[in-house]
């Protein structure tokens, strides 16, 4: 089992924002399991310190992330251990995983919408703000796929209050669709076989919304019913998927809705997330367990 970590969600689902107080909070809390490093990932270094601090300083959520964007986000998890006295470092495991535009992904994955990927514009290199710049032109659909096809784990941002609920769901289930045809073709699997070495976290996003209401399993089977089933009960191991609920804002942030009914939170003055080290943990104990 590598441990290369797709990172999947539909627009406004929390990928950017958990990246980045993922960042922030792995860089300044000393009581952490982990430790970052970037060693030779300075661009996804650059492209997180920036969010962050747009986000604890300016207090301004992240734009939406770019249409044409892939950004490969790259960096090692390492722990610091007490060994006699003496404090050694050692890497734990390497995450890469990707934030893209939900935008672009539903357009790949949910097939009522009218743009297919071969459609995405092509904009003119010099037209793209420098900020919102790839970092290189990449096919984003092959990029997907092969993320998909290199991923041992996956880790699904889920909107408890989506723009669209039943597109959320299929959304989620084309993914886990071409992750099962992806493995069963690489492991020459029956198609009707259960993949095992292949790990799904759902993740509940913006839990300071519910914060009475944690029955994260049950919200799951509500909002996204055919991916959870898919996952759950159909084509992988039972313990190869767990949910996990998260606030990347913390329980203090207050939320507010647009004239259109589109919620967004106003960045609290503190920012306190609530369990987003915990896919983590359970991704290192994956990638253990399976190396023995
Ligand atoms: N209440 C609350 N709202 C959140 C939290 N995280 C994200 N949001 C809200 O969700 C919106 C989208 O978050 P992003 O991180 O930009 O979402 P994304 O998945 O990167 O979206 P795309 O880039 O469009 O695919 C933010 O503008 C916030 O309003 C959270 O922890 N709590
Ligand atoms: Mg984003």
């Amino acid at each position: 089992m590598n441990n290369k970590v797709g990172l999947f969600g539909t627009t406004s689902s929390g990928k950017t924002i958990y990246l980045a107080v993922l960042f922030e909070y792995l860089n300044t809390k000393n009581d952490s399991e982990f430790i970052l490093d970037f060693n030779k990932e300075q661009d996804s270094w650059i492209y997180l310190s920036n969010i962050a601090q747009d986000l604890y300083e300016k207090k301004r959520l992240p734009e939406p992330t770019d249409r044409r964007s892939i950004r490969k986000v790259a960096f090692d998890l390492q722990k610091q251990t007490k060994i006699n006295g003496k404090f050694s470092i050692k890497s734990e495991f390497k995450l890469e995983t990707y934030d893209f535009g939900g935008e672009t992904l539903l357009d790949i994955f949910a097939p009522d919408i009218i743009l297919n990927y071969n459609q995405i514009p092509e904009i003119p290199d010099e037209n793209i703000p420098r900020e919102n710049k790839p970092t290189e032109h990449i096919n984003i659909k092959k990029t997907i796929d092969s993320l998909i096809e290199e991923s041992s784990s996956f880790m699904f941002m889920i909107d408890p209050n989506p723009i669209g609920r039943h597109k959320q769901d299929r959304f989620i289930a084309a993914i886990l669709k071409q992750i099962i045809e992806t493995n069963q073709k690489k492991f020459r699997l029956k198609s009707d076989s259960v993949i095992d070495n292949v790990s799904l976290a759902f993740v509940l996003t913006k839990s300071d919304l519910y914060p009475q209401n944690q029955h994260t399993e049950r919200e799951l089977i509500r909002i996204i019913p055919q991916s959870w089933k898919r996952a759950k009960k159909l084509y992988f191991l039972n313990e190869r998927v767990k949910e996990f609920y998260i606030t990347s804002l913390g329980y203090k942030t207050k939320n507010e809705i647009t004239s259109d009914g589109i919620k967004y939170a106003i960045v609290p003055d503190i920012i306190e997330p609530d369990n987003i080290e915990k896919p983590l943990r359970w991704f290192k104990k994956q990638f253990d367990e399976f190396r023995k």
